[in-house]
């Protein structure tokens, strides 16, 4: 493996020298024109166009989505990135696995990866590679096998649950996800946790053409046994059922619903999913999908009433609920008055509305329950001692024609995750300074701290202001800027999310054991309002942070080379406006704002030992004493480098490139020294 390895560095280091200007440099930093968009666009397209899709910037890794299996996510890829120093290879997903494992390792401590980039550009697929990886690569006994399989297996569960087939993504998640994966003390990975974030609940009652519904419900219909769509009063035709056919692609060619219907099953046996759990679980989905044929018509008072009865049976067998009473539920609302509670019949519109709210509910605490039974089943009580490395597939900016409350939320998580991650790199930076005892020289950045405050400060942020208005009674007497965001993009509605007390009281005392779970009769009693979408949501990102705060981090930034999902599309403009908006020049700039370079002086003396006759073949005194000397024999002037305690910094790329020259000049000398000193031996 050893030698593999060698003769990959190898191999590698001279293909990058002599084709640098073909496929360009594999660290941004090593650009002479880092502050300029269009250098970075050609250094991207050129490694796109020779199928090397990873890129870093210092140690951040950027990922362009080649949409083609590239063959590079081998076992022996795999092998090749254990354990080796991160730069010594080129850049990869594994590098970054690896890196953050051993770092965990050695200094036992936790860190997290996060993932970001715009839908459809390759975030899920890089955290199955790094599941993927830890579960190939790590240090396993045959007592922890299963919670490997289950950590791996949780993804089809969730996927199925929580991804759709969008207009940019076939598999598009709709939903944020942290997964912990915890490792013991040897490194063995024993278990996980998983938190999600929004799932995309109005996807259940309506999509857009060319959209699909969350896959399990085509799974279902296509894959379940007869047996159980009989019992369920499914049909298989996905046609028929109103919520799967909207956006008219209910049967897609892309997915394979019906193989991916064994594969989760599959999954649920490895996670512990009792016979009954499944027949709770799909008898809620199934209940779903009656609920989305129930028709109303309008009776002479211009109320709504539910003339055909078939589907209310259904969903009252499925769920437990007697159908008379689920029938009123859907028809009719509670007010409490002071000393008694009054039915009022609800007219056509508001029926369909509290129809859609109890679907979007059901499914979307269901999806909650999901997520914590799988939680359960990937706890390990046994191991005390545990580090974790969490991975971070969230959802990135989201730009347009029409923006609305979804966008609003995703693209402030970003907003939070950016600040974050600026924050994060000029503390690294300057701390590194410090500990190198190099001075300081303040960084120009943009701080987007003023759009956080715009959103989610008390009392005066968007999120308040929005609160407030759901809260006040009576209609909404606002600024015309209120008015029309409510016209207009319906924000406070959907930062209401309301479902009506008499729904609630139906679910609440339902017999369907995971409903009972996920609506409790306590909160029938709770008077007060529950907090609403927007901030829910705050909230679990405000936690979010302070998990992230304190941990390790690494960054992967995916991109998506053109809009047709076809491989080897470079589309210049768009991945113009991604670099942009992930603030990648940012970034770089932020990286490279002193010197392009730096290496450990061992790291540094290792590789251009051979310049130097005073360090070749070995210099026995301090590395950094030998770096000076190997320096001043190849000419570096003083502007050119500094050097700290343990690193050289080197401030222009030209000077590492000059460098690497002469190393590959040497090297047919090299050879010939190498030869002349084993052939005494
Ligand atoms: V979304 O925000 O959830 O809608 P993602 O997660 O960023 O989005 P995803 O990982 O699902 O995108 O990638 C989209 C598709 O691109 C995948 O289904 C693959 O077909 C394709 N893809 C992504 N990454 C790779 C890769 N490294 N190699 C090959 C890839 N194909
Ligand atoms: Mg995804």
């Amino acid at each position: 493996k050893e030698e593999v390895r060698r003769r990959h560095i190898r191999l590698h280091m001279e293909g990058a020298l002599t084709a640098r200007d073909k496929v360009g440099v594999q660290d941004f930093v090593l650009l002479d024109a880092y502050t300029s968009e269009s250098a970075f666009v050609d250094n991207l397209r050129k490694r796109f166009s020779e199928n090397l899709i990873y890129t870093y910037i210092g140690t951040l890794l950027v990922s362009v989505n080649p949409y083609q299996e590239l063959g590079i996510y081998t076992m022996n890829q795999m092998e090749l990135y254990q354990g080796v120093n991160f730069f010594e290879l080129p850049p990869h997903v594994y590098a970054i696995a690896d890196n953050a494992y051993r770092m965990m390792c050695s200094e036992l401590n936790n860190h997290f990866i996060l993932i970001s980039g715009e839908s459809g550009a390759g975030k899920t697929e890089a955290s199955k590679k790094i599941l993927q990886y830890f579960a190939v690569t790590c240090p396993m006994t045959e007592s922890l096998q299963i919670a490997r399989d289950r950590l791996l297996l949780s993804n089809p569960v969730l996927e199925a649950f929580g991804n759709a087939k969008t207009l940019r993504n076939d598999n598009s998640s709709r939903f944020g996800k942290y997964m912990d994966i915890q490792f013991d003390f040897q490194g063995i990975p024993v278990g996980g946790h998983i938190i999600s974030y929004l799932i995309e609940k109005s996807r259940v009652v309506y999509q857009n053409q060319g959209e699909r519904n969350f896959h399990i419900f085509y799974q279902l219909l296509a894959g379940g046994e007869a047996e159980r769509l009989a019992y369920l009063g499914l049909e298989r035709d996905p046609q028929l059922y109103k919520y799967l056919s909207q956006g008219h692609c209910a049967k897609e060619l892309s997915t394979n619903d019906k193989n991916d219907w064994k594969t989760v099953c599959n999954a649920f046996s490895v996670i512990d999913f009792t016979e009954g759990d499944l027949e709770n679980l799909f008898g809620i989905i199934a209940s779903v999908l009656h609920l989305g044929n129930v028709c109303f018509q309008e009776d002479d008072q211009g109320c709504a009433a539910i003339p055909d009865t078939h589907e209310i049976k259904w969903i009252a067998k499925l769920l437990g609920v007697y159908p008379s009473v689920l029938l009123e539920a859907l028809t009719h609302r509670k007010i409490e008055a002071k000393t008694e509670q009054v039915i009022c019949p609800l007219t056509l519109e508001l029926s369909v509305y509290a129809r859609d709210a109890m679907a979007k509910a059901v499914y979307g605490r269901t999806f909650t329950w999901l997520v914590n039974k799988i939680n359960s089943s990937l706890v390990n009580k046994d191991c005390t001692q545990k580090t974790v490395i969490g991975l971070l597939d969230i959802y990135g900016f989201e730009v347009f024609d029409k923006n609305g409350f979804e966008q609003f939320c995703i693209n402030y998580c970003n907003e939070k995750l950016q600040q974050l991650l600026i924050e994060r790199t000029l503390k690294a930076e300057q701390a590194e300074y410090e500990t190198e005892g190099i001075e300081w020289e303040p960084i120009q950045y943009f701080n987007n701290k003023i759009i956080c405050d715009l959103v989610e400060e008390r009392h005066k942020g968007i999120i308040s202001i929005l609160d407030e208005e759901c809260i006040r009674p009576g209609p909404a007497t606002d600024l015309s800027f209120l008015e029309k965001l409510e016209e207009k993009v319906g924000f406070l509605e959907k930062n209401n999310d309301l479902l009506y007390r008499h729904l609630k009281e139906v679910l609440c005392r339902c017999q369907n054991s995971i409903l009972r779970e996920c609506f409790l009769v306590a909160e029938l009693e709770n008077r007060r309002r529950p907090p609403t979408v927007g901030t829910q949501f705050k909230n679990s990102l405000s936690s979010l942070l302070e998990i992230l705060i304190s941990k390790e981090p690494s960054y992967i930034r995916c991109i998506k080379p053109n809009e047709r999902k076809e491989p080897s599309k470079f589309d210049d403009f768009l991945v113009r406006h991604q670099i942009k908006y992930l603030g990648l020049m940012e970034h770089l700039r932020v990286r490279r704002a002193g010197f392009a370079y730096r290496r450990k002086y061992e790291h540094f003396l290792q590789r251009y030992k051979s310049l130097c006759p005073d360090t070749w073949p070995h210099w026995h005194g301090p590395p950094g004493e030998g770096v000076e000397r190997l320096i001043k024999y190849i000419g570096y002037k003083p502007e050119e480098y500094k050097l700290g305690k343990t690193k050289i910094f080197i401030r222009f790329p030209r000077t590492l490139f000059a460098t690497e020259d002469a190393f590959e000049f040497s090297k047919h000398q090299l050879v010939a020294r190498i030869q002349a000193t084993y052939k005494g031996c």
